[in-house]
C-alpha cells in the first residue's frame, strides 16, 4: 500500500508511534509518506520506502495566524495525486482528521482517511465546547478511527457522543531497541555508592504532576539512598527545580533534558515513577518495562491497561504520594520481589505490545478500510 502519515514530528508519544509504525510499515514493504511540519525526530537515518514531504505554510501580511491547517490539506492532496496514495493515517484529531477530511474532498473518495486518537486530543480538547464539535466532525468523517485504549475509546463517546465505531489498538515497543541491556558503566556514574536509582520521563507539563515526582523521592530518600533521573523539558521543570532545592535533594538529582534515545538509559534505572493525572496510555511505562523497569503510577486513564497493579509495578489514586512512595521502598527493598516485578514487565512488553503484533493490526485495518466500496 502507499500511505501517508501525519502526526506531531516533535518529542511527544503520539509522534513516536506514527514515527516507528511508519518505519515497521516500510520494512514490510510498504511506500510511506510522512507529511509533517519537519522530519519526525524519531525517523532517524535514510529507509528503504521512506519519504518525508514536509508542509510549507505560506506568510502574508494578511494572517494574524499562518494557516497551517489548510497548508497541510493541500500538502496532502498533492501529495495524494502525486504517488497515488491509498491512504492517510493521522495521528490527532485535530487539525490532523479536518485537514485530511479536506484533502479527500479534494482528491475524492478513494483516497481513505484513518484517525488514530492519542489522548490529548479527547481528554483535554474534548472538553473545550468550540474545539468538541470539530473534533466529533474530524471523528465522523474518517474512514476509520482507533484509540489507543479501551479507556480513551470510552472517555471518546462519553465526551463527544460519536456513534462512528472506535477500534482500540494499544500502542507498541520495538522489542529489538526497548530491551534490558548491560548499563553498568552509566549506573556506576549515576549512582557510585550502590543507591537506588529512579527515573521519570516526561514534557513536564501539568498533567504529569512532576511535583508528585519530587515528594514521591523526598519519600523514598528519607529511608534510602537514592538518586532521581530526570528527563525531558516543559513548563513546569522550574518548580520542580525549586521543590528539589527546598528539600535539599538537588545534588542527588540528575537533569538530563531532552534525550532522543531513551532505551539505554531506561536499563541503568531500577523503578520508573509517572504519577500523571491523565494518561490515555503512557508509553513510556510500556518502554520502561519492555527493559525490566517495574513502574509506579497513577490508576488513570489507559495506564491499568499497560501495568497490571502488583505485577508489573504498583498503581495509586492520582496524588497519592504517600502509598507510591510505600511502593517504590517495598520493591527497592526485596530482592526477589522485584526481580519477579522486573521478569513479569518485560515479559508483558514483549509479549502483548510487541511492535509486529500492533503493526499487523494496522495492517489488517488498512486493508478493511482500502478495500471497503
Ligand atoms: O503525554 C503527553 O503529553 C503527550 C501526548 C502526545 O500527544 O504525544 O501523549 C499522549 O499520547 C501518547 C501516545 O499515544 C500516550 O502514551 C499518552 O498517554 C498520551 N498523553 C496523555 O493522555 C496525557
Amino acid at each position: 500500500m502507499r500511505i501517508g502519515i501525519t502526526c506531531y514530528p516533535t518529542l511527544g508519544g503520539s509522534g513516536v508511534v506514527a514515527t516507528e509504525l511508519g518505519k515497521l510499515l516500510a520494512e514490510r514493504g510498504h511506500e510511506v509518506h510522512f507529511i509533517t511540519s519537519s522530519v519526525p525526530f524519531r525517523l532517524g537515518r535514510f529507509m528503504k520506502n521512506v519519504y518525508v514531504h514536509e508542509v510549507e505554510v505560506v506568510q502574508y501580511d494578511v494572517f494574524r495566524h499562518p494557516p497551517y491547517d489548510l497548508a497541510l490539506a493541500a500538502r496532502m492532496a498533492q501529495v495524494a495525486r502525486l504517488v497515488g496514495l491509498d491512504l492517510l493515517h493521522v495521528h490527532y484529531a485535530v487539525p490532523h482528521a479536518i485537514s485530511a477530511y479536506l484533502a479527500k474532498q479534494m482528491v475524492g473518495p478513494a483516497l481513505k482517511v484513518v484517525t488514530t486518537l492519542h489522548g490529548t486530543d479527547i481528554t483535554v480538547l474534548g472538553y473545550d465546547q468550540t474545539m468538541k464539535c470539530v473534533i466529533r466532525f474530524g471523528i465522523e468523517q474518517s474512514d476509520a478511527v482507533t484509540a489507543v485504549s479501551d479507556s480513551l475509546v470510552e472517555e471518546t463517546r462519553r465526551l463527544l457522543h460519536v456513534d462512528k465505531p472506535i477500534r482500540r489498538i494499544y500502542n507498541f515497543v520495538d522489542t529489538r531497541v526497548y530491551d534490558r541491556r548491560d548499563a553498568s558503566d552509566l549506573r556506576r556514574e549515576w549512582a557510585p555508592r550502590g543507591e537506588a536509582v529512579l527515573i521519570h520521563i516526561s514534557n513536564f507539563r501539568p498533567v504529569k504532576r512532576p511535583v508528585d515526582v519530587v515528594e514521591v523521592f523526598a519519600r523514598v530518600r528519607r529511608t534510602l539512598p537514592a538518586k532521581l533521573v530526570l528527563i525531558g523539558e516543559g513548563p513546569q521543570l522550574p518548580l520542580v527545580q525549586e521543590r528539589l532545592a527546598a528539600e535539599n535533594l538537588h545534588r542527588d538529582v540528575l537533569f538530563l533534558g531532552r534525550q532522543a534515545d531513551v532505551a539505554p538509559l531506561l536499563s541503568a534505572a531500577d523503578l520508573l515513577l509517572l504519577p500523571s493525572e491523565k494518561e490515555s496510555f503512557g508509553l513510556v511505562a510500556l518502554e520502561a518495562m519492555a527493559c525490566g523497569v517495574p513502574v509506579i503510577a497513577t490508576r488513570t486513564g489507559g495506564l491499568p491497561e499497560v501495568v497490571v497493579d502488583g505485577e508489573c509495578g504498583f498503581l495509586s489514586p492520582v496524588g497519592d504520594v504517600a502509598k507510591m512512595a510505600a511502593d517504590a521502598l517495598t520493591l527497592l527493598a526485596d530482592r526477589d520481589l522485584y526481580a519477579r516485578f522486573s521478569a513479569n514487565a518485560r515479559r508483558r512488553a514483549h509479549e502483548r505490545f510487541a511492535a509486529e503484533r500492533i503493526c499487523d493490526e494496522y495492517e489488517a485495518l488498512y486493508r478493511e478500510v482500502v478495500e471497503a466500496p
